[in-house]
């Protein structure tokens, strides 16, 4: 057993310091050698991207506006590192806090937040972006995310050596979640089967009010290998980093190599969600010390040393941001309520006979208020 505890930050792979210096590493220097200035700052614009959707989006649920968010505070890095690693055909099974990996998805942000409205169970096209709904049910979004690659597998489209048809899934889920029987099962699945799932841990430090410390006595990251599954540790704030190891782990998985574990070490920023106040439960000397870790700095940081911000980038940036504000708060606005009868449609994937009498049903006793002549029920 570790004598560190979960909280340890040994043995993180790290291409980046928190001052924004270059570091070197053996093993993963390769997968992000080929990134040149336009793909490095193309990373932050993402994160800033995000953060700025992160704060409009707390902002219209204090006005009332949406019944609760999440936010993704200081989880960027892990994000979009990870997300960015993707290959356009590999599916992705969110929780409920990825926004960053949405946005890298090419899903409109905006119709993340028709959930947190309230007028959607999901409201993106899951098919199109590979990019799955939202799972507020702690980590059983696992089972579904290697069940998926159990049967990717048997589509045959693995290991095959077309960099176009090999195909790996990857899931998101936090520390707390690894406490769930679900994910433990998950890695069982996954280990046995072979399947071509990464499983990534966003260790944010908090599940609610627990701390890690809660929930293992060593580090996340330690428990892959006593299921047979290879795992690492990477500083989840360093957007280099994040994207190397899962790139390597996805390769791993398209080409037959099996699941992978990855601890993202990061830490929430913000609340767990609007519902909720950390103040509470951690101290601002915790906080400041994250802060003074923040992925955004981190890599502006190092592209500054670099030479590669130029202040037509930034204007750039600052009116991209603007516009993704005003587009958030107009949608937002003028989202309309969904019919009621909206409650029988996808239920099942073809016509079901239960379903289709509720709904008749449904529809003659909304017409019988119309017949009693008021018009509309109440
Ligand atoms: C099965 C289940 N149990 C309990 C909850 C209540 N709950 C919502 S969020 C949360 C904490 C999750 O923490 P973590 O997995 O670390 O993810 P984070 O929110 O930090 O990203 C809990 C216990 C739930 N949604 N589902």
């Amino acid at each position: 057993m570790s004598p560190t505890g979960p909280l340890t930050d040994d043995g993180l792979v790290r291409l980046l310091t928190h001052t924004g210096e270059r570091v070197s590493h053996p093993e993963y220097d390769r997968y992000v050698d080929h990134l040149d200035d336009h793909a490095l700052l193309g990373l932050l614009r993402d994160m800033v991207i995000v953060r700025r959707f992160d704060t409009e989006a707390t902002s219209l649920q204090r006005q009332g506006e949406l019944a609760l968010f999440a936010q993704g505070l200081g989880q960027e890095a892990a994000q979009v590192g990870s997300g960015r690693a993707l290959a356009p055909q590999d599916h992705v099974f969110p929780s409920y806090r990825e926004h960053g990996v949405a946005h890298v998805r090419g899903v409109d942000l905006t119709d993340v937040l028709r959930l947190f409205r309230g007028v959607d169970h999901g409201g993106w096209d899951s098919a199109a972006h590979r990019f799955h709904l939202y799972t507020l049910v702690i980590g059983s979004h696992t089972l579904h995310a290697t069940g998926y690659a159990m049967g990717v597998q048997r589509d045959g489209d693995v290991g095959t050596g077309d960099p176009t048809r090999d195909t790996a899934v990857i899931t998101y889920f936090g520390d707390g979640a690894t406490s769930q029987g679900d994910v433990n099962e998950a890695l069982v699945f996954a280990a046995v089967n072979n399947a071509p799932v990464v499983l990534f841990c966003q260790n944010n430090q908090w599940a609610i009010s627990e701390p890690t410390t809660r929930q293992a006595r060593v580090p996340l990251a330690d428990r892959g290998p006593g299921f047979g599954v290879p795992s690492v540790r990477v500083d989840g704030n360093d957007v280099l980093a994040t994207y190397a190891v899962t790139t390597q782990a996805l390769e791993r998985a398209r080409s037959g190599g099996g699941p992978t574990f990855i601890e993202a070490f990061t830490y929430r920023m913000g609340a767990h969600t609007t519902s909720d106040d950390p103040s509470r439960y951690r101290s601002s000397a915790e906080e400041e010390y994250w802060r003074q870790r923040d992925p955004i700095d981190r890599l502006g940081t190092y592209l500054q040393l670099r030479g590669a911000v130029t202040p037509e980038f930034l204007a750039g940036l600052e009116a991209e941001g603007e516009a993704l504000g005003e587009h958030i708060r107009a949608t937002v606005r003028t989202m309309g309520r969904p019919s009621t009868a909206s409650m029988f449609e996808h239920v099942y994937a073809t016509p079901h006979s239960v379903v289709e009498s509720e709904r008749a049903w449904f529809e003659r006793y909304e017409a019988s208020f119309l017949d009693a002549g008021e018009g509309s029920h109440r």
